[in-house]
């Protein structure tokens, strides 16, 4: 008798419905999304965090006054912030890291933020392998790396290459060139060309990736983020009055800048890209690339101890049986 029974196509079974139940399933459970900001001191990240995720998330303590000292981010600091919009949940960790290359030797200077990065993904992989796992495990592992490049509208500092190169091996980076404010629009094309030409020569591999795995349509859109990438950005934590309106921005004695006017900077380009068309495939491509990687090197490794280990076992109870 055949086992296997087929239902006629006449009949209608329903299980077409299953995209709308992943949906609701997902909408309800909500996002985790975890973003790392890294560079050089004071290139204006804890700003630009802020001015991404308009409430102060990381607390300012900034130079707001003339009279005020200015702050500096001293540690890797975590925050996490739960974002409603039209009833999605985005439960939001910033990373915020302290500036690195201002000292005399700067060497391995970028080991703490490799290593918080490692941390999350063992983190993950302890989880995944005890027995009695929890049905949803947090998500720790950084999504999504901003890395801030300084304007000096020369190139890539060597240092940054290599914290560049080491970041990408283990998280999707993201270059944004910090304070664009300070150049012009012609010297910006420019530096933007540059920057991209001495990733391509340093082989530095930076999100989106290109695969087969994507349709057509996402692969035209990545091959547009790419010709955009590193975007110039302009950050600011307070508001300034355009027209009438209340706009982020910042003002100096020639005018005011309007952090989010497309024609002043392309904050808008970077906020779209990472909370509108890509947050899906940052975490997804986090999973399925970096931490999928670096699970199989692990557990490589366990298993090539535990067969170390069995050997030597073996070893001493033969030499015993010999004495
Ligand atoms: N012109 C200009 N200044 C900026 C911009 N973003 C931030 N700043 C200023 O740069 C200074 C440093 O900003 P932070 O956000 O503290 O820089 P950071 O990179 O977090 O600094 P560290 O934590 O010390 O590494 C502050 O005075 C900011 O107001 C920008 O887009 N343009
Ligand atoms: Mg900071």
């Amino acid at each position: 008798m055949d086992a296997q029974q087929t239902t006629p196509l006449s009949q209608y079974v329903g299980f077409d419905s299953i995209t709308r139940q992943i949906e609701s399933k997902l909408l309800k459970r909500g996002f985790q999304f975890n973003v790392m900001v890294v560079g050089q001191t004071g290139l204006g990240k804890s700003t630009l965090v802020n001015t991404l995720f308009a409430s102060h998330l990381i607390e300012s303590k900034g130079r707001l006054e003339a009279h005020e000292s200015p702050r500096s981010t001293t540690e890797i600091h975590p925050v996490s912030h739960l974002v409603v919009e039209n009833g999605v949940k985005l439960r939001l960790n910033v990373i915020d890291t302290p500036g690195y290359g201002d000292q005399v030797n700067n060497e391995n200077c970028w080991d703490p933020i490799i290593k918080y990065i490692k941390d999350q993904h063992s983190a993950y992989l302890r989880k995944e392998l005890t027995a009695m796992r929890d049905r949803y495990i947090t998500d720790t592992r950084i999504h999504c790396c901003l890395f801030f490049i300084n304007p000096t509208g020369h190139g890539l500092r060597p240092i940054d290459v290599t914290v560049m190169k080491k970041l990408a091996d283990v998280v999707n980076v993201v270059p944004v060139i910090a304070k664009s404010d300070s150049l012009t629009l012609d010297e910006r094309d420019l530096f933007k060309e540059r920057i991209r030409a001495e990733m391509q020569y340093h082989d530095i591999r930076i999100y989106p990736f290109d695969s087969d795995e994507y349709e057509e349509e996402e692969r035209e859109l990545n091959e547009r983020i790419r010709s955009l990438i590193p975007f110039a950005v302009v950050g600011s934590e307070r508001n300034v009055v355009v027209d009438g309106k209340q706009v982020r921005g910042r003002k100096n004695r020639y005018g005011v800048i309007n952090v989010e006017n497309e024609n002043h900077c392309e904050f808008v380009y970077l906020r779209n890209f990472l909370t509108r068309t890509h947050l899906q495939d940052l975490i997804e491509t986090t999973a399925l690339r970096h931490y999928e990687a670096f699970r199989s090197r692990q557990l490589l490794a366990l298993k090539e101890s535990s067969s170390k280990q069995q050997a030597a076992q073996q070893a001493q109870q033969q030499q015993a049986q010999q004495a």
